[in-house]
């Protein structure tokens, strides 16, 4: 039979078909082809033995969270607690433009948050919805209802921001666990331990645990130039400008006349750093 991965715990990997889920583990044979399962994999598995026979080939994968066969990524990002980070928003959209995974934003806990940190950040929005993407509320369900029709859509983002409470509100069948902020530490204190794909009326949604940090090991200094989209539209004198120490850079204009967000520019910097 062909089924989805749907969670994997240490050596059991929770198998789906339909509405029947089989705790499977996988053939010798997956491990000697040194394939490492992972949830969105589809495989042939064998539901009286209770063994992963195959893992399918991926339609695409993406390393953080580990995952395969999804069409877009919610970045969940809280106004506050944990306070709002474009350090790590746009962290987040660089690893989303490496893998071609279309990325929105979602904005939570706007009800905790003052009047003058709220302007503040809606504001920012506005300029990430100028460079092409979307940003929501988690206030307004009916709008992600939309988009997340007939997709595979992973949940990602700070651990804390309310990912797994987002979700409950959509699908109150879910009932996944969330946690409380640990306000001494300042951030979440990781409830959701592993990575689960649910099948919802009309498309398939992940909870994963969310990050502290993220860290970008691997990805060159030219993914991160790139990932930058709106920097594209600025033709620098020197084709291969790494809006840095140039002299004559239109990138870094754009920063000083403001058409480029500094928050964004000042990030690009720090990526970099200590790249190849
Ligand atoms: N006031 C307010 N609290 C929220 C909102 N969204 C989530 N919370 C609270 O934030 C806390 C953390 O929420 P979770 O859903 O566990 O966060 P998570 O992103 O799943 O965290 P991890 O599983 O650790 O990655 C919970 O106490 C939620 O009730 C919101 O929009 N407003
Ligand atoms: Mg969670
Ligand atoms: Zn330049």
């Amino acid at each position: 039979m062909i089924g989805q991965i749907t969670k994997i715990v240490r050596d059991i990997h929770t198998v789906s078909y339909g509405t029947i889920h089989y705790d499977c583990k996988c053939r010798g044979k997956i491990r000697n082809l040194r394939q490492v399962p992972v949830v969105g994999d589809y495989c042939e598995f064998n539901p009286d033995k209770l063994i992963i026979e195959k893992i399918l080939p991926r339609k695409n994968e993406f390393t953080r969270p580990n995952v395969s066969n999804i069409d877009q990524l919610i970045i969940v990002t809280s106004v506050v607690e944990p306070d709002f980070s474009t350090n790590l928003l746009d962290k987040f959209l660089v690893t989303a433009n490496i893998s071609q995974i279309e990325a929105i934003i979602c904005l939570t806990k706007e009800d905790l948050a003052s009047p003058l940190q709220l302007s503040a950040i809606k504001d920012t929005m506005k300029y990430y919805q100028k460079i092409g993407y979307k940003v929501i509320s988690n206030q307004n369900l009916e709008i992600i209802k939309v988009n997340l029709q007939n997709k595979t859509t992973v949940f990602t983002g700070q651990t804390g921001v309310g990912k797994s409470s987002l979700l409950n509100k959509l699908y109150s069948n879910l009932s996944l666990p969330t946690g409380e902020i640990s306000l001494a530490l300042g951030r979440g204190k990781h409830t959701t331990r592993v990575i689960s794909l649910f099948d919802v009326n009309g498309g398939k949604v992940l909870d994963t645990p969310g990050f502290s940090s993220l860290d970008f090991n691997n990805i060159s200094r030219e993914d991160i130039k790139n990932s930058f989209r709106e920097f594209q539209q600025f033709n620098c004198p020197f084709k291969d400008c790494t809006h840095t120490k140039e002299i004559d850079c239109n990138v870094k204009k754009a920063v000083a006349d403001n058409k480029i967000l500094k928050s964004r520019y000042e990030n690009y910097l720090k990526f970099i750093e200590r790249r190849k």
